[in-house]
């Protein structure tokens, strides 16, 4: 049986072999991944430490939050404040940027998490994940704050997620391809189980919350019935179609077998372009899914390109097999 890599093993040969990743950048990954393990646990133990239902607080974003997105939350913040290899976190569920504590020492890093998405699938047994994004501080700048966040996807050092389902898995890239590591809860390792992951150029699955449709603006409406007329239509082939309501569940299933997954602006709100999040969501997701061969825009740019204006802009998502992604967003030049 070929020797196993572990995590610590893949992020020292990046940093040795490659010197791609500077020492303190591998710490924050492994410490990320460490408290990945521990949100991991939390999920498993579910109803057997009642840390499943509403928290009774809403976050920035109006939404109710559960126990385990507050218990991820904090797992995160506690896991990374003290190491020194960070200036500051930004987090879905707080409205402003978490300063590292004065009592420990600065770092270089900036870190932006969704601490646990998909959270509304929490209750019902179906896989959430923890999105995770690392940027750099500005040059001189000791004091970081919000607006030093705000900077396009391109800039990101390393992203990845978590996924806790049947296995937990820890998906990564810090610039050199994408990794796929399976934890063993016997051990508490993360083991390289997917090295070099790509997603298949063409594909015949579609994710999108097909319940929204009357309110979808008309490329997106024309290019779905496209895909939902199958062998009758313009496209000449049958697609199928999922959607887990778990970005991060949908995600990881294109990156394995490819797929397109979009949540695009609708009518309802014109000024919210879409439901999902730049920074902490779209961003990593994007990079990731670059890094592995497929495309990712807001339905006419790409979304590493986008020059960020709030911490918790929304941005509407098309992204996955390469082929698909371009498609779509041909719909999109049509007016
Ligand atoms: P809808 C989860 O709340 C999330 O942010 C993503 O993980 C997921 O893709 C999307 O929202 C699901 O949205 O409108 O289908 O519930």
């Amino acid at each position: 049986m070929a020797k196993q890599i572990s995590l610590s093993q893949y992020l020292i040969e990046k940093q040795r072999e490659k010197n791609l990743i500077p020492a303190e950048l591998r710490l924050l990954l492994e410490v990320v991944a460490r408290a990945c393990k521990r949100i991991s646990y939390a999920v498993g133990k579910g109803a057997l430490t009642g840390v499943l239902g509403a928290a009774g607080s809403d976050n920035i974003q109006g939404e109710a939050q559960q126990k385990l997105d507050v218990i991820a939350n904090e797992t995160l913040l506690e896991a990374n404040e003290w190491g020194g290899h960070l200036a500051a976190m930004a987090s879905e569920e707080m409205d402003h940027p978490y300063p590292i504590p004065n009592r420990y020492p600065k770092g270089e890093f900036l870190l932006l998490f969704d601490p646990l998405d998909g959270s509304s699938n929490i209750d019902v047994n179906v896989s959430i994940g923890t999105i995770f994004s690392v940027l750099r501080l500005p040059e001189g700048v000791s004091e970081p704050l919000e607006h030093h966040f705000l900077q396009p996807g391109s800039n990101q050092l390393a992203a990845g997620y978590a996924v806790y389902g049947p296995s937990t898995l820890l998906v990564l890239t810090v610039g050199d391809g994408v990794a796929c590591f399976t934890l063993d809860r016997e051990t508490g390792s993360w083991w390289l189980t997917c090295d070099g992951m790509s997603v298949p150029e063409d594909t015949k699955e579609y994710a999108i919350n097909a319940s929204n449709s009357r309110h979808w603006f008309e490329p997106v409406q024309r290019y779905v019935a496209d895909l939902t007329a199958g062998k009758t239509g313009p496209l000449a082939k049958d697609y199928n179609m999922r959607w887990v309501a778990s970005m991060v569940a949908d995600v990881h299933r294109i990156m394995t077998r490819g797929g397109i997954f979009m949540y695009p602006a609708d009518r309802r709100e014109p000024d919210k372009p879409g439901k999902l999040r730049l920074m902490y969501e779209a961003n990593p997701m994007a990079f990731l899914v670059e890094q592995a061969g497929g495309g990712a825009t807001n339905g006419r740019e790409r979304i590493l390109d986008i020059q960020p204006t709030k911490l918790h802009e929304r941005v509407a998502v098309f992204l996955g097999s390469k082929n698909e992604v371009v498609r779509a967003t041909r719909y999109h030049e049509g007016g």
